[in-house]
């Protein structure tokens, strides 16, 4: 069905209660959903009538577009001094033993195998221990820098800030500079799980607050930098608390616009203390993906983390206002393998990953950590690409 067809269907169809059908209105006027049409989508939305809405603004956005980068990540730790109940890195320094903890050296060898890859970016986060302080980082990405200086550095989540500057009595604002001045070019988004006090305390409340971690962010956009934001859902929250988690970032992107992209983080069940938790089927993920991209007007883009969802899943999350699929990862990333993911050994090359975005009938375009077009896949830039000679890529649906 063409986005005309599918809006057309939406405004003839009789069976549309009146409060859907203005909130149609509104986002094909392009005007701003408040927290009670957020929760409404929620509660009644159907998930085509969802997905109709959330792909007319990913199309009015990106065309057929689906950015996707070349990067690698690394985890400096699986140790934690926090004991997030949903985190399967939660080991604490009781179970140390079990754990890894690299040295500078251990890292800038991760960083050393990759010399002469055609790869873009550097993720790093992982758990949070004292050696791996101000001190350490800063040395740690002038090290890099110094190595390899086109590499984009995203490093860290406030949850690592702010317990480093508090360790160092550093404010958030001064602890930003120095990480921009070491080297840092953007945030992740991790660390955001739930806002809302009344979940966030029950799930990770040893760690930043909601709020604290908005000042992080904050401070950080305030030196024109960029960076992104999650949502993990599909635990003990609510409906209510994900638009109030949602209301806060486009706030915040209201005073500052420096969020690029939205990543919202189905929750795994496997190995941490939530296990007892059933995960939330699929229809659920395609509806948090969807109202995540209506009702963030304000952010350019809404990602899929593939080794998170499964590709199957994320490719279907296309449909519905996703317009980016992360990276091509390796098999160094082991938080979601260890979460209970699909994806126990997650692994892509870029030649797959293009193909399960042409597979599904969008254009798979590379980018840089700020959206720069790096390559992009169009029919005759496939065809011509040495990389993929002789590669017999699977039939294009539309
Ligand atoms: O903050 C931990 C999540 C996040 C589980 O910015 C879990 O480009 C589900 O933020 N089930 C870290 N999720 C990863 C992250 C991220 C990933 C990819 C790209 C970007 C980006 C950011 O992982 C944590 C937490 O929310 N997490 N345990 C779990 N059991
Ligand atoms: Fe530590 Fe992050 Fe896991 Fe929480 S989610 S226990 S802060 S590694």
């Amino acid at each position: 069905m063409t986005r005309a067809t599918k809006i057309e269907t939406i405004l003839h169809d009789k069976n549309l209660v009146p409060r859907l059908r203005a909130i149609a209105d509104k986002v094909f006027a392009g005007q701003r959903l408040t927290e009670a049409e957020g929760l409404l989508l929620f509660e009644q939305g159907e998930i085509s009538f969802l997905g109709a809405l959330a792909n007319f603004i990913r199309e009015k956005r990106h065309g057929d577009n689906t950015y996707f980068n070349r990067n690698f990540h690394i985890e400096p730790t699986n140790v934690c001094v926090y004991d997030c109940k949903f985190c399967s890195y939660s080991r604490m320094i009781k179970k140390r033993e079990d754990g890894w903890e690299y040295t500078m050296d251990d890292m800038m060898a991760i960083v050393r195998k990759y010399d002469g890859e055609p790869v873009t970016e550097v993720h790093i986060v992982g758990g949070v221990l004292p050696q791996y302080d101000l001190d350490f980082y800063t040395a740690f990405l002038k090290k890099i820098k110094a190595h390899r200086p086109e590499l984009h550095i995203k490093a860290l989540t406030p949850v690592e800030y702010h317990y480093m500057f508090k360790k160092a009595k550093t404010s958030y604002a001064e602890g930003m500079k120095r990480m921009k001045e070491a080297g840092l070019d953007s945030m992740p988004g991790g660390g955001a799980e739930i806002f809302h006090p009344e979940i966030r305390q029950q799930i990770c409340g040893d760690k930043c607050t909601g709020e604290q971690w908005l000042q992080i962010h904050e401070e950080w956009h305030k030196l024109g930098m960029r960076s992104n934001a999650t949502i993990l859902y599909g635990h003990i929250e609510n409906y209510g608390h994900r638009i109030h988690h949602m209301e806060q970032l486009r706030q915040l992107q209201d005073r500052t616009g420096g969020f690029q992209t939205f990543i919202p983080l189905k929750f795994r069940n496997q190995d941490n203390q939530m296990s007892h938790l059933p995960e939330v089927t699929t229809i659920e993920d395609l509806k948090m993906y969807a109202v995540g991209r209506i009702y963030l007007d304000n952010f350019d883009h809404v990602k899929a983390y593939w080794p998170m969802l499964g590709r199957n899943n994320a490719q279907l999350t296309l449909a519905f206002g996703v317009d980016d699929m992360d990276g091509t990862i390796d098999d160094t990333t082991k938080i979601y393998s260890m979460a209970g993911s699909e994806e126990q050994t997650p692994a892509m090359s870029t030649r797959q990953l293009v193909n399960l975005i042409r597979q599904v009938g969008r254009r798979p375009v590379e980018r840089d950590t700020l959206y720069h077009v790096v390559k992009d896949y169009t029919e005759a830039a496939f065809e011509e690409d040495e990389e993929f000679k002789g590669y017999v890529s699977l039939p294009v649906l539309n």
